[in-house]
């Protein structure tokens, strides 16, 4: 990426985006749909992208990259990565079907999903990745947002794609590495890159590592990765810090009661329980 991009000071998005051009290289087709990326690559004819970008309906981001992938096959350049870079709300709600027709017909493409956690670009609406608990501007105080967050790793993973990871701007090398990962990989490839948004989250711009780093050593975002929709790889070990570490850099949380703190506790044990318990699984196809 060029300098000069067009985001939020302290936004999460152009870093994960950083590292993964990074990986992938200049031999990539980057297709980006509505949503915050499709003005911090910034308005035709301008670009801080040093490769080819397709902007593309909002719900198309998956079907529109199948295609440039089947015309690049066509014209013999398959050494050419096509990278669909969209939010949660293109990805988790909106896009969802288009993805799920890619990864169920295995398009060798990678699919990077942005997760702020939020419709950001228009107003900070409730998306079905935001969080329990969460303020967002459809979701006022005291009638947060009250079912969870989808877990759309454990959807692509349903999928049996290669590859599917969760990753985060707060780990570098660990994002980097996955991006490399994927490159190297045929077929669909899902990467779901946790990206915090001040504005969104009502949080301070110098805290957006801090945030996201909690997120994962909370156990409120585990990084791990899926292969082939069965082995389940934990890249980093939480530590034992409560979720309200997390939840009280970023007023979108402000209005939890103890209580209510207390209940999201027990269902991030759960969940992290469950994670375990499925690494610790052999994958079918090393049996
Ligand atoms: C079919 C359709 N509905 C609504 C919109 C308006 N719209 C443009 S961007 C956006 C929000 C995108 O949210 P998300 O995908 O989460 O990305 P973010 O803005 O958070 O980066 C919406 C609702 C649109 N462009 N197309
Ligand atoms: S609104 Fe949020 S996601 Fe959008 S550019 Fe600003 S910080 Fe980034």
């Amino acid at each position: 990426m060029h300098p000069g991009h067009f985001a939020c000071q302290g936004c999460g998005a152009p870093l994960a985006m950083r590292y993964v051009i990074r990986a992938l290289g200049k031999r990539t087709v980057v297709v980006i749909p509505a949503g915050c990326f499709s003005v911090i690559q910034s308005p035709f004819p301008y670009s801080t992208m040093k490769v080819p970008v397709v902007h593309c309906a909002f719900e198309t981001a998956a079907s529109t990259a199948s295609g440039i992938r089947a015309a690049l096959d066509m014209n013999g350049n398959g050494d050419v990565h096509v990278l669909a870079w969209a939010g949660d709300g293109a990805t988790f709600d909106i896009g969802l079907q288009a993805l799920s027709g890619a990864a169920e017909r295995n398009e060798n493409i990678i699919y990077g999903c942005y997760d702020n956690e939020a419709y950001m670009n228009t107003g900070i609406q409730r998306s079905s990745a935001t969080p329990y608990g969460a303020w967002t501007t459809t979701t006022p105080e005291r009638q947060f947002k009250d079912s969870p967050k989808k877990n759309i790793i454990e959807i692509l993973a349903g999928h049996k794609i290669p590859y599917a990871a969760t990753a985060s701007v707060a780990y570098p090398e660990d994002l980097a590495r996955k991006a490399e990962k994927a490159r190297d990989m045929k077929g669909t490839r899902f990467l779901h890159i946790l990206a915090p948004c001040p504005p969104g989250w009502r949080s301070s711009t110098e805290k957006t590592i801090k945030i996201a780093r909690l997120a994962t050593l909370t156990k409120v975002f585990p990084l791990y990765e899926v292969i082939n929709g069965e082995e389940y790889i934990i890249n980093v070990q939480p530590k034992k810090i409560p979720v309200s570490e997390y939840f009280k850099h970023q007023m979108r949380f402000r209005h939890l009661k103890e209580e209510e703190i207390k209940d999201i506790q027990k269902r991030v044990d759960y969940e992290w329980e469950r994670l375990l318990n499925r690494s610790m699984m052999e994958g079918f196809n090393n049996k």
